[in-house]
């Protein structure tokens, strides 16, 4: 299931003063804060990208690299932009309060500034990152099953194939697809049918916490498992499919459900691209499905299938 964010921010001050740091030290002790400091504008953008902090309090006056320097240079990296910045200068004029807010910084505070300000004003941008986060997380979020969803799916996919390509190790693949799912919705009608897709996601997620479970699309569901072969994916999805079929449906006693599992690794596939091992895991899928259902299959052999449904 996707993370619960962590309730610690970090806010990293790009400041060339360190009587600034110290006094924010002391009165940012109990805002449930992470402070970083930085004493130069190099220095502040190499922690932003190391850092990923969730605000920045950034100096206008400095040497060498001056607040509007840095603040430009996070603005046009990929990784810092979505950072909000407050920018905190000892010149209060107009002109230099529009350019700030011009290259992006969400607010300004001019120096000396009262610290209970300060803090509200950090804590209404921490608002807007948690906002962002959380807007984020949701574009990954299957909105029925809780499950991460497709986008998150290719994403990750990708991700643990690179990683995978970069260690030397092995990534597995399962696909899992329910078994006429559409005589459920059928029989029963649409509403029971989403609910056995909640049911059916709480299932699959209960195995282990480094498995990646995510919804691929309609009655179907993909399970990414870092540094395993398609042997041990196979194990996972055989006592997955074992588990959807003890399941008894609460108040629908005459309800069966089965899925099949197709299983594949990068190694099997032969390939470090995404496409091509979901392709050999598909293709375990489409014989599980053709040799009978509630079965698991990998590299075009049946692994196991129920004892009510073999022969
Ligand atoms: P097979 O064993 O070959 O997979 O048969 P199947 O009936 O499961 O496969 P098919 O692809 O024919 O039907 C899938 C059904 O899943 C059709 C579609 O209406 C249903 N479905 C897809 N998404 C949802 C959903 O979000 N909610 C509900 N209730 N049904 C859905
Ligand atoms: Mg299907
Ligand atoms: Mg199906």
């Amino acid at each position: 299931m996707p993370p619960v964010a962590s309730p610690e921010s970090r806010v990293l001050s790009i400041d060339d003063s360190v009587l600034i740091h110290r006094l924010l030290k002391a009165h940012l002790r109990h805002e449930r804060v992470e402070l970083h400091c930085a004493l130069n504008g190099a220095d502040g953008l190499r922690m932003a990208k190391a850092l990923n902090p969730d605000a920045v309090l950034l100096d206008v006056d400095m040497p060498d690299l001056d607040g509007f320097a840095v603040l430009s240079a996070l603005k046009a990296e990929a990784v810092t932009q979505h950072i909000p910045v407050i920018l905190v200068s000892g010149s209060c004029t107009t002109d230099d309060r529009v350019r700030g807010l011009d290259l992006g910084a969400v607010d300004f505070v001019v120096k000396p500034f009262e610290i209970a300000e300060l803090k509200a004003r950090v804590r209404s941008a921490l608002r807007t990152t948690r906002l962002i986060k959380l807007l984020a997380q949701r574009a990954q979020i299957d909105g029925l099953t809780g499950l991460w969803n497709r986008t998150y799916f290719d994403e990750r996919l990708a991700q643990e194939l690179a990683s995978a390509e970069r260690h030397g190790d092995n990534v597995a693949l399962v696909l899992c697809d329910i078994d006429h799912f559409k005589a459920v919705n059928d029989k029963f009608g649409h509403p029971v049918g989403d609910l056995v897709l909640e049911e059916f996601a709480r299932v699959l997620s209960g195995s282990r916490i480094t498995d990646i479970t995510c919804r691929y699309g309609g009655e179907e569901f993909g399970m990414i498992i870092p540094r395993a072969d398609a042997a041990q994916g196979a194990i996972a999805a055989e006592r997955l499919r074992a588990a959807v079929e003890r399941f008894e449906w609460p108040d629908r006693p005459s309800l069966r459900v089965t899925a099949s599992f197709g299983v594949a690794d990068r190694v099997v596939a032969g390939s470090f691209v995404p496409s091509e091992v979901v392709a050999a895991a598909d293709r375990a899928l489409y014989l599980a499905k053709q040799t009978g259902r509630n079965r698991v299959c990998r590299d075009g052999e049946l692994v196991t299938t129920s004892l009510r449904t073999a022969g």
